[in-house]
């Protein structure tokens, strides 16, 4: 199974196992022997024994496997604010991208190079509407895959003309979702700052970061102002996070 797997009993609720690492192994369900056939029942005296060994059965179980992606930074936002345009600027990933509310369907995944051969993985999710953890739009169902991230990246799209109700809905849906996710560690940024004219974008910015009480980036994936410091700090706090979970670095591994 792939890293991050984590299996459930039959309830759905109990947690097995929780395969965080490379490596890692479980075993689920002992299989059963196999017996012996009437061959090794051959001497030199009974040739052709017509005994076997029926062997013991294997055991049988039901489980769930729930798979929750292992990303350091992931993004959300409404949809259309320009996450998956943000993924596709800052990694090698291809996600499908255009102008209508929930072009991701399923999560995507790409890796941040930063220098000296650091680097760190990157989560884009479907965008969140107000009422997803009602299952409105396409719901809460893929921010499981946020909460072992170390930080996100909140986007709000800067062409909006309340930025400050925009940044609420999304924030309320994190709470609503429960896991701490709302404590998570957050970097917030304007995203399609070049659709807007500057002097209005100062004006949100600041908007923003007054109603919030935190710093906020201006970004543009398309002219990539503020890409490259936004994914450095990023790196950073992952790095961090990653020494203080002792998290370890997918070794090599073959399976
Ligand atoms: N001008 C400009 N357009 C952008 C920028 N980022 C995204 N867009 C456009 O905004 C639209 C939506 O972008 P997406 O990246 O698909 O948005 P998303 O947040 O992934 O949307 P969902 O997957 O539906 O949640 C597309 O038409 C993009 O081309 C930007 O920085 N500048
Ligand atoms: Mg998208």
């Amino acid at each position: 199974v792939p890293v991050g797997t984590q299996v459930f009993e039959e309830d759905e609720t109990t947690l097995i196992a929780d395969l965080e690492k490379g490596g890692d192994i479980v075993l689920l369900a002992q299989g059963g022997s196999g017996g012996f056939g009437n061959a090794r029942f051959k001497s030199s005296t009974n040739r052709a024994p017509r005994r076997a060994n029926p062997g013991l059965p294997a055991e049988h179980r039901t489980i769930w496997l729930r798979l929750k992606l292992i990303a350091d930074v992931g993004l959300v936002g409404l949809p259309n604010a320009g996450k998956s345009t943000f993924l596709a600027a800052a990694t090698s990933a291809t996600p499908k991208i255009a102008d209508y509310p929930f072009t991701t369907l399923y999560p995507g995944l790409g890796v941040v190079r930063i220098g000296d051969g650091d680097s760190y993985v990157l989560a884009d999710i479907p965008g969140l509407i107000e009422g997803a953890h009602e299952g409105a739009g396409i719901g809460d169902r893929f921010l499981g895959h946020i909460e072992r991230c170390a930080a996100i990246l909140h986007l709000v799209d800067a062409g909006h003309d309340d930025v400050t109700a925009s940044y609420d809905i999304v924030r309320e849906e994190l709470k609503a979702y429960g896991h701490s996710l709302d404590e998570k560690f957050e970097r917030i940024a304007l995203s399609k700052a070049d659709t807007v004219d500057d002097e209005l974008l100062i004006e949100k910015q600041k908007q923003l970061q007054d109603h919030t009480g935190k710093p906020v980036e201006i970004l543009s994936a398309v002219t990539h102002q503020g890409l490259f410091s936004t994914l450095r700090d990023l790196g950073n706090l992952a790095k961090e996070q990653r020494i203080n979970n002792k998290k370890e670095e997918p070794a090599a591994w073959t399976p």
